[in-house]
């Protein structure tokens, strides 16, 4: 258990986490910050320390709009961000002007981190996730260890539930990676997934795997269409504390995460879903796996893909 873990953002993924952590008693304290008013994060964590004498949990709050409950945190979590919807003029921003936005709210969080927890460990949800975790590592200064982005756990989750659900298994004995950026480049690695210990094809048809690939990419814009107003926000705040109980527990866990490549498949300085073992000091390790040449093909086409997105930070930072 930590003293305390901070949560950035309390809209609907920030709101599954502070439950989550109280429940799962990963914290003492809680802290969850959002800028909504009026005290949206304060709101959010009473109701949840009004419900803890139901489960049977005791956690304290730190809750509010300003960065300082962060203080002391060891663990935080990044979930802040606007999504896009119409200006006051009635007009959509564009994919750059909701870019903008959301850089500039992560240099506010960024802030925040350093001022009030700058050791704490950073695990960051917020989207577009590539552009998002590129920007923080500038702003935090932090090295590869202490700044990894949650995609890779959540894509992963996606592709073993319609693997399991069309080999008619248990989602346990499903293992996938997808890696790349988060987007429609991401790259399920078939060569990689396994049920119960062997090879997927034994189980699952080649042009049905097509099929789950496919959807796998597209998965996240499938939930956004039938739920209406917003993305999917369960399964993304499991996936990140997923990430976080390795940490905290010192699991030394394989997973797919966003890290910061040093050279590894041929990558200096951008931050690309691979595997990566986590532990507590973060991100301990990342790992080069065989892939196949198509797979390689796939890999190298995402990590244009998150160059070309890093090139846009760069030219929005120059501009701003
Ligand atoms: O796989 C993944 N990484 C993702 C990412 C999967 C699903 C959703 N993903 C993204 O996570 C999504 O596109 C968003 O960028 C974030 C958070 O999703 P959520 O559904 O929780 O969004 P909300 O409900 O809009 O919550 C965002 C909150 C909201 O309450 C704002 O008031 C707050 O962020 N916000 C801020 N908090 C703190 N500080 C600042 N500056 C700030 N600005 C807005």
């Amino acid at each position: 258990m930590l003293s305390k873990i901070g949560v950035i953002g309390g809209g609907m993924i920030g709101g599954v986490l502070v439950q989550e952590i109280s429940r799962r008693r990963l914290a003492r304290r809680v802290a969850l910050m959002d800028v909504m008013p009026p005290e949206l994060a304060k709101g959010k964590c009473l109701d949840i320390a009004e419900g803890s004498p139901v489960l049977g949990f005791d956690a304290g709050y730190d809750a509010g709009r300003s960065y300082d409950v962060l203080e002391g945190a060891e663990v935080v979590i990044n979930t802040a961000g606007v999504p896009r919807k119409p200006k006051p003029d009635g007009t959509l921003p564009t994919r750059e002007e909701l870019l903008k936005i959301n850089l500039g709210i992560t240099d506010q969080v960024g802030a925040g981190i350093k001022k009030y927890c700058p050791d704490a460990i950073v695990i960051s949800i917020a989207n577009p996730l590539d552009a998002i975790v590129y920007r923080l590592k500038q702003v935090l200064g932090a090295g590869r260890e202490r700044l990894v982005g949650m995609a890779g756990v959540l894509d992963s989750a996606r592709y073993r539930y319609f693997v399991a659900e069309a080999a008619g298994v248990s989602v346990e004995n499903v293992e996938a990676l997808v890696l790349g950026g988060h987007g429609d480049t991401m790259v399920p690695i078939r060569s990689a997934c396994r049920v119960a210990g062997l090879p997927v094809e034994l189980f699952v048809e080649p042009d049905v795997l097509d099929g789950i690939e496919a959807r796998t990419r597209s998965a996240g814009g499938e939930v956004v269409k039938l739920i209406g107003t917003g993305s999917a926000f369960v399964s993304p705040a499991w996936s990140a504390l997923e990430m976080a109980e390795a940490i905290i527990y010192d699991k030394k866990k394989v997973m797919p995460v966003s890290a910061l490549l040093e050279g590894e498949y041929g990558v200096e300085g951008l931050y690309v879903g691979v595997p990566a073992l986590l532990g507590s000091n973060g991100v301990e390790k990342v790992l080069e796996i065989p892939l196949t040449d198509d797979e390689r093909a796939q890999l190298d086409r995402s990590i244009d893909a998150v160059r070309n997105t890093a090139r846009e930070v760069e030219s929005i930072a120059g501009t701003s």
